[in-house]
């Protein structure tokens, strides 16, 4: 139905000529594109009206866009039930636009005159809303408020100037708490019309997400408030979401929207950055200040930058801890300093395959490889150069290289150490863990280690995974060693 031999930013094809302002024919609707794939696309270089750095959104891709003869800018978004490939290993049926959940991102430049059609093929009507524009109030997307509803199966056409620049994001005024669940949204950048100023090298945009869907399943929990499991960038869980690539040297700028139900603390290891933009407008030099660590609020987007100039392999992710997992349960209890062999060996007389985790804490999970519901992701997983990098969920990996040309954003695989700069174990006499008393002390702890009712795990008889899916735990027996 939908094809990708779209005309793009070559602006050659002049449908809708002479129209005016919200007097468009069906006719003159342009054919709108999809996308199947999952990674990262090319940066969409604009063949037509003024020039711009294009922006990279990761794992996602850019909507194309014609010129009409007397200056439209149009896009076709088409809202659409969408399968989202979330990572290997695991796929989302979720609602998005034009194939993919996010939606494209939509690319523009300060000043431009947009034309956005929307195509509504979901079973509900929807709406869009361009959060952070400045715009006609009719235009602003709200269902019942500014706009009657797009019912399924209508086309309803959006038109505005795009007054200023900067990081905004469109999402659904209609049912939106559903539709935002499902996974309805995107990212809006509007380039400066100087295209010297705030000119970077890289320019990466993601939206954070959240779905609650339990292992084995397609579809997310719309109704959930807090309880998530799968923690997404652009609808994407490590070790699914690509790296962000950059030249030593670039000056880079992060662009990030929050639309899920929790802010995220965003991390990045080996640089101090400022943010320079939020959906409000760009921020004054005089206004900023270095971080680490910036939240980004529900809500809100923020942009931030740095200079490139340490290579490495430097983690960047979400600092809620809960947030770099995947599929985890959050009623798992806890077994840190239990002594679980004996009741390991009694259980394991009833129910052949039982096994204890969490005595010395979680790490051994990440290496546990063991029979898994279908669709579903380890929650702590990601092969490093060194082991497992324990992680899943907003997490990813900023990989700085020497030389790289300018727009390869291929994943240059893992970065070298110089000779002598990696942490090295020290030859020493060896430490009993636990020796200083302070876990054995935990007495209530070590008696529930003999209380048949604090763990029972049959991983045989449910063929789920106990170490690696701590989701699966909240529905585990607890105390019924029988079945
Ligand atoms: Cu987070």
């Amino acid at each position: 139905m939908l094809r990708r031999d779209f005309i793009g930013a070559s602006g050659a094809l002049l449908v809708g000529a002479g129209l005016v302002s919200g007097r468009t024919k069906a006719a003159a609707i342009p054919e709108a594109s999809s996308m199947a794939e999952a990674t990262t696309q090319a940066p969409l270089i604009p063949s037509s009206g003024p020039d711009y750095n294009p922006v990279v959104t990761l794992n996602g891709w850019t909507l194309p866009w014609r010129m009409t003869a007397d200056g439209w800018k149009e896009f076709h978004l088409v809202a659409e039930p969408v399968e989202r490939e979330i990572a290997p290993g695991m796929v989302a049926r979720l609602w998005g636009y034009n194939g993919q959940s996010p939606g494209p991102t939509i690319e523009a430049v300060e000043g431009d005159k947009v034309r956005i059609f929307v195509t509504n093929r979901l079973p509900e009507h929807t709406t869009v809303h361009w959060h952070g524009m400045l715009l006609p109030s009719g235009m602003d997307g709200v269902g019942g408020l500014s706009q009657p509803p797009i019912k399924p199966g209508e086309t309803f056409a959006y038109e505005y100037v795009l007054r200023k620049s900067g990081t905004f994001m469109y999402h659904p005024h209609a049912d939106e708490t559903f539709q935002m669940a499902m996974g309805m949204m995107g990212s809006f950048v509007v380039h400066p019309k100087d295209p010297a100023f705030m000119r970077v090298d890289r320019d990466f945009v993601l939206l954070t997400g959240a779905y609650d869907i339990d292992p084995g399943a397609y579809v997310p929990k719309i109704a959930t408030m807090t309880d998530f499991n799968i923690w997404t960038w652009n609808s994407r869980a490590f070790p699914g979401i690509d790296p962000l690539v950059v030249a030593k040297g670039d000056r880079v700028r992060v662009r990030m929207g929050n639309l899920s139900m929790t802010n995220h603390p965003i991390h990045m290891h080996g640089y101090s950055f400022e943010v320079t933009c939020t959906d409000g407008g760009w921020v004054k030099e005089s206004a900023r200040w270095p971080e680490v660590t910036i939240d980004l609020p529900v809500g809100a987007m923020r942009a931030f930058e740095f200079d490139a100039d340490a290579e490495g392999d430097w983690a960047i992710h979400c600092h809620k801890s809960h947030h770099t997992m995947n599929a985890m349960g959050h009623s798992v209890r806890t077994y840190i300093g239990v002594d679980q062999a004996e009741i390991a060996r009694k259980v394991g007389q009833l129910v052949p395959g039982f096994m204890p985790m969490g005595s010395t804490g979680g790490a051994a999970m990440a290496g546990m490889r063991m029979p898994t519901p279908d669709n579903t992701l380890p929650m702590m997983t990601g092969e490093g150069p060194f082991g497992s990098v324990e992680m899943g969920g907003m997490f990813s990996v900023v990989k700085v290289r020497e030389g790289l040309a300018r727009g390869d954003y291929k994943d240059p695989g893992w970065y070298r150490n110089p000779p002598g700069t990696v942490a090295y174990k020290v030859e020493a006499p060896a430490v009993a863990a636990g020796s200083n008393g302070a876990v054995a002390a935990a007495a209530p702890a070590t008696r529930a280690g003999r209380d048949p009712r604090m763990m029972t795990m049959n991983v045989q008889a449910r063929r789920r995974t106990i170490g690696m899916r701590a989701q699966d735990m909240r529905d585990m027996p607890m105390g019924d060693t029988k079945r």
